[in-house]
């Protein structure tokens, strides 16, 4: 039986993915530790420093939309991370341009992109949800409203960005490459004592990017998405190939269908794989899923993806399978 029917023949029991057939296969393939609640997870190693804000309101029984704002918060602060908030790699004009999304548990949800010289994007696009009628602001709108709020306007440019820069500038090659280079968005995903799930995924996107570029970080759906009822989902790599697929509510909608989180994302990276065969040895994507009973999982095309995971019995690091 294929993967698809076999989870879609299990479906959901009394709010626990079950599977028939091979379900001892299953749980060796998926390093998760069901119905853990609290949880927080998030991508990359610098997701363990983030985990640890996010932690410290989930600890305390506080709200999921709290946790991941503030744990994503750590890593726009860190000068020294070269694709979140400050110390970003610029475009290729040597400008820092930010994305940014958040959801909640009720699907409210905000967004900014190509934001600039604002150093949280994720607490703008928090207000964009939380004040405004709208999902979306961009460009000199997102910043017009930012300031508005009473965010500071700041150089995002750091010394050591700005020298990358025009070293790149010395061949002007533009060439994603794989792996932590270009790729260290921070997604994350967090269910709260109450049982409620919320995302937040925030990025300085592309180094070396077309000005203007937006990429899957701050649209929802692609680069994150939130149903409470099943579960969550968020991504990291290069975000046009996870646009194309409207990658993080496939995963969600898959969990819906029963498969677990691992699967989930392992069937959107192979629908990747399928539809770019020319191009996916050149490129990362990674996926990152949370379901609403406190199991995990993840998926990326290329070894090195890894994941930061933090419970009342975990908090480790863990390297992601892969397709290659
Ligand atoms: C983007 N997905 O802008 C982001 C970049 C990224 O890890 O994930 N880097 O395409």
């Amino acid at each position: 039986m294929s993967n698809r029917r076999k989870f879609i023949k299990s479906g959901i029991l009394g709010g626990l993915a079950v599977t028939t057939g091979s379900l001892s296969t299953l749980a060796c393939a998926t390093p998760a530790k069901a119905g853990q609640k609290p949880i927080v997870i998030s991508t990359w190693n610098h997701g363990m420093q983030a985990n640890v804000g996010a932690w410290e309101i989930l600890s305390k029984g506080g709200k999921s939309v709290d946790a991941v704002e503030q744990g994503v918060r750590i890593t726009e602060a860190d000068p020294d991370n070269a694709t979140v908030g400050i110390g970003g790699f610029p475009d290729r004009d040597g400008i820092v341009t930010l994305d940014a999304c958040i959801m909640d548990h009720n699907e409210n949800c905000g967004s900014v992109a190509f934001l600039q010289n604002i150093m949280h994007p994720i607490s703008v696009a928090r207000k964009v949800m939380d004040d405004t009628p709208h999902v979306m602001l961009v460009g000199e709108g997102a910043k017009k409203f930012a300031l508005e709020q009473g965010f500071k306007e700041e150089n995002l440019l750091t010394p050591n960005a700005e020298k990358a820069w025009k070293n790149w500038l010395k061949n002007q090659d533009y060439k994603p490459k794989i792996n932590v280079e270009n790729h260290d968005t921070i997604g994350m995903l967090a269910l709260d004592a109450d049982g409620d799930l919320s995302g937040a995924c925030t990025t300085s996107g592309a180094a070396w990017k077309m000005h203007g570029r937006v990429g899957d970080s701050p649209i929802i759906g692609a680069g994150l998405y939130v149903d409470n009822e099943i579960g969550a989902a968020t991504a990291t790599g290069l975000g046009e190939f996870v646009i194309k697929i409207c990658g993080s509510h496939m995963i969600v909608e898959l969990m819906r269908q029963g498969y677990p989180p691992q699967e989930a994302c392992k069937e959107a990276v192979d629908r990747i794989i399928r539809k770019y065969k020319n191009n996916y040895m050149d490129l990362q994507v990674g996926f990152l899923a949370l379901s609403k009973t406190g199991e995990y999982g993840a998926y990326g095309i290329h070894k090195g993806f890894n994941f930061a995971v933090k419970s009342n019995t975990q908090d480790e690091l863990i390297d992601s399978k892969s397709a290659v």
